[in-house]
């Protein structure tokens, strides 16, 4: 009987604080735009390697993030990334990825402008990391993809939802 009142006790709670962040909206948000790998299978030394792609990871994390109006998010980006937010209600089946741009040393870059409110810098090597703080004024749901053709195809995407 104890279990199972433990149980059902640890049940709720957990419920509770996994509803919490959802509920819950901050001025600012800070998300991981891309990755290194750091691994004991497949070591990795900036130092003497310099740019490594097949050890870049090409994700947004968290691939959804909540914040209120006239916050910011801070993406952090590690690798070669291009950031792009389209407006309220887009959808990355939206995205016309036969629009492209060419950047010298990358591949194709996504040049899509139909409802596109922000477009951040050119990948700079030979470090390529960097921060961009992107301010949302306005309440909505905010595709943010990366641009370079090949991260886009393999879902590096995500939303910034924003609430009044
Ligand atoms: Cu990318």
């Amino acid at each position: 009987m104890n279990t199972l009142r433990l149980a059902l006790g640890l049940a709720a709670a957990l419920s509770a604080a996994s509803l919490a962040p959802a509920q819950a909206a901050d001025r600012t948000a800070t998300v991981s735009f891309g990755a290194w790998m750091n691994a004991s299978s497949t070591p990795l030394d900036r130092l003497t390697t310099g740019f490594a792609p097949s050890q870049m990871i090409r994700t947004m994390t968290p691939n959804v993030v909540r914040i209120k109006a006239g916050g910011t998010v801070n993406f952090i980006v590690s690798g070669a990334h291009n950031i792009a937010v389209y407006d309220d209600g887009t959808l990355p089946s939206d995205i016309n990825v036969a629009n492209t741009i060419i950047v010298p040393g990358l591949p194709p870059l996504i040049n899509d402008a139909t409802n596109r409110t922000y477009r951040g810098v050119a990948p700079n090597p030979p470090t390529f990391d960097r921060v961009e703080v992107v301010h949302f004024p306005e309440p909505g749901s905010f595709l943010v993809i990366c641009t370079l053709v090949p991260h886009f195809a393999m879902g590096m995407y995500g939303y910034v939802e924003v609430v009044p």
